[in-house]
């Protein structure tokens, strides 16, 4: 920061890839606080187009002026190319803004849903921006960071037959076009331990915390429709979370019941991926074969033997290729 030479500075970029987040820690770090602008920072969410306006922010012991500014969605690329007109114009404000320049940003802060229970033995989706099939028997929580009608499906072949009549109590359920659930490809998620996050590019992310140890082993499986792009991560949420803590001063006293609660951050071990790319199977594959491409059948029928999320290698994990 203290090599930038001094000026003002927009930090522009797509939405949800994290400018905000990049001001409000460039301010933290400015020592002496602030002469203009709001004292904490700008707002961030795991929901895109969450900045609706420029905002400046001067940090004084830097002489630097930094312009936060809402994040830009091309209309035809990527998700925003996918997703239907009618999910566009609905309840989703925030995707019409981002994916039409004409009116402006003009987004509606959204909920994050409750976490929830789920029987893994059939299909779970979001706004039909993906179709997780977890390992039979399997239970999750789940944490929606993302726009979309959840649903569950007795099978994947049901997906096909509803997705292509669309009867109306279940239209709702699709945010993309039945061509794009046509060309749906299939893919495995490598193991993992803990909570992972689906991430789907440029429309925010799913978060996924399994409650009960697999019966029979198996891995996680997902159906991505044409035009979505989804990421595996680690959960964001082990890394940044709220946690009850007691001031300094009082600890110095000697107090020990926790008073306050306050935002942490653990870091990421470097020693092992923290994101994954999918493996992709084919569509007629058994679930025992397609697995195989993926792990040893050893690996995913045992147990694994780490006690922690930090412990576990994420040795079948892959780097995402930048595109
Ligand atoms: N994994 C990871 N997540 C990040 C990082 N920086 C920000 N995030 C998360 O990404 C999400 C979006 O962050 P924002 O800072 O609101 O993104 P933005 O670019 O300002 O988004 P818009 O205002 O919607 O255009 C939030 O959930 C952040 O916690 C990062 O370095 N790594
Ligand atoms: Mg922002």
């Amino acid at each position: 920061m203290q090599k930038l030479p001094s000026g003002a500075y927009f930090v522009v970029g797509e939405v949800n890839s994290g400018k905000s987040s990049l001001v409000k820690s460039m301010i933290a770090l400015d020592k002496k606080g602030f002469k203009s602008g709001n004292r904490f920072g700008p707002g961030v969410s795991p929901l895109p187009c969450f900045t609706r306006s420029e905002k400046k922010y001067r940090l004084s012991t830097v002489g630097l002026t930094l312009i936060d500014t809402p994040g830009f969605a091309p209309r035809n690329k990527g998700v925003y190319g996918t997703l239907l007109k009618e999910y566009l114009n609905k309840v989703p404000k925030v995707y019409k803004a981002a994916s039409d320049g004409k009116n402006g940003h003009k987004c509606v802060p959204l909920d994050i849903k409750q976490a929830k229970r789920f029987n893994g033995e059939r299909v779970f989706s979001v706004g039909g921006l993906f179709f997780l099939r977890p390992p039979s028997g399997n239970v999750f929580k789940i944490r929606q960071s993302l726009i979309g009608e959840q649903a569950i499906y007795k099978n994947i072949e049901k997906v096909f037959e509803l997705s292509s009549t669309r009867p109306k109590a279940v239209a709702k359920q699709f945010a993309v076009s039945h061509d794009a659930i046509l060309k749906m490809k299939r893919f495995v998620i490598p193991p993992f331990y803990g909570n992972i996050d689906l991430v789907v590019k440029g429309a925010g992310f799913v978060t996924i915390s399994p409650t009960s140890s697999k019966e029979n082993g198996g891995l996680y499986q997902l159906y991505v429709p044409d035009g979505v792009e989804i990421l595996v991560r680690e959960s964001i949420f082990n890394f940044i979370y709220k946690m009850k803590v007691r001031p300094e001063k009082e600890q110095k006293e000697g107090k020990t019941h926790p008073t306050k609660k306050l935002h942490k951050m653990r870091s990421v071990n470097n020693k092992k991926l923290v994101f994954t790319e999918l493996y992709p199977v084919e569509m007629n594959l058994s679930d025992a074969e397609a697995f195989q491409k993926v792990v040893p059948y050893s690996v995913f029928s045992s147990n694994s033997t780490a006690k922690s999320q930090e412990e576990f290698r994420n040795e079948y994990w892959k780097q995402p290729s930048l595109k």
